[in-house]
């Protein structure tokens, strides 16, 4: 993973102002990213000084300067949920059947739940609905179904940092036949205690290779007494049967090093949540060369960018078990 130059490439002061909500922003944060066309386009977790958070949306044609519209996403129908909704976050973009599928975090009454929303021209975004029973976040959506089902990722909320958020130790592959009903097929991958990926979550969406299914996920280490450290690391799933694991990365391949990554609202944190990848074949598979640009939320403040290739993340699959 390599740093890219101009990084932050987004922080608060590019954040235009959007009253009454967002004025003089605190942050922003874990965006999810798509590829449409030739635009790039980050969904941002901006956050006020009220600490409400909300999704504003960015455009860029080189995937490094971007752009900030000044108005905020707003889900049409989401306003009908019962109950209030405290916050939606750590917006994951996935293109399916060719349409855009955003699936966030919703803070609630009960814990976080895990809505759905559509858009065809991230002008006007639908709320589809809540697609989760329990505590849990951090869903991603498979780009296609498999075996005639779609599937998605995602972290069921079992444990607690010290004194933090909830959070979980487990990634779970679930199944769907109309993407609000989920059932969780097979657990993926579990935490390891004491090393860097003790509490553990899904990044960006998968991404489908001639390998299997590569997939950034986080690792959280619970293990510092005073701060937990975010990281980034990556899976690889089977391409025909993803609740098969093939290989896991052995070391952290990102990991807060950069004075805006270790200072923050929240230190020690680099969060991947978008992912694009340049080059596919005429199939849909990700090419080996093909570079990947890897978004990330530093310190719940701002936004950065690593680059990478596809066989790289394969690479870092293989390098043995702890
Ligand atoms: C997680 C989520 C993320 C956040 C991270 C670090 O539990 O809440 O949105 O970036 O913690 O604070």
């Amino acid at each position: 993973m390599e740093r890219h130059p101009r990084n932050p490439i987004l922080t608060r002061l590019n954040i235009p102002p959007i009253p009454p909500a967002l004025t003089d922003v605190t942050s922003v944060f874990n965006p999810g990213a798509i590829k449409d066309g030739d635009t790039y386009r980050l969904m941002l977790r901006v956050q006020s000084r009220s600490r409400e958070t909300f999704l504003v949306m960015a455009e860029s044609a080189d995937g490094v300067n971007f752009k900030v519209e000044n108005k905020v996403v707003n889900f049409k129908g989401i306003e009908k949920v019962p109950g209030k909704v405290f916050h939606i976050y750590d917006a994951r973009i996935s293109r399916l059947e060719g349409r855009f599928y955003v699936m966030f975090a919703m803070d609630m009454e009960d814990g976080c739940q895990l809505g759905l929303g559509v858009t065809d021209d991230f002008k006007n975004f639908d709320f589809l609905g809540i697609t989760s029973k329990e505590d849990i976040r951090n869903g991603v959506l498979f780009p296609e179904k498999v075996n005639g089902k779609y599937l998605r990722m995602d972290r069921p909320n079992k444990s607690r940092h010290n004194s933090g958020p909830t959070s979980g130790s487990t990634i779970w592959l679930s199944e769907s036949n109309n993407l609000i009903d989920w059932i969780p097929v097979a657990p993926l991958i579990n935490g390891r205690f004491h090393y860097w990926d003790e509490f553990i979550g899904s990044g960006p969406p998968p991404v489908k290779t001639r390998k299997g299914w590569i997939h950034v996920y986080h690792g959280v280490a619970g293990h510092f007494g005073s701060s937990n450290v975010y990281q980034g690391g990556v899976m690889l799933l089977d391409l025909l049967d993803p609740s098969k694991v093939l290989g896991r990365c052995r070391c952290n391949i990102l990991e807060p090093r950069e004075i805006w990554e270790i200072a923050g609202q929240v230190p020690n944190v680099t969060f991947p949540s978008g992912m694009i990848v340049e080059k596919y074949d005429p199939e849909g598979f990700a090419l080996s060369v093909s570079e990947v640009k890897i978004y990330y939320g530093a310190a719940d403040t701002s936004v950065g960018i690593v680059i990478t290739t596809i066989q790289e993340l394969i690479e870092a699959t293989s390098e043995g078990d702890i």
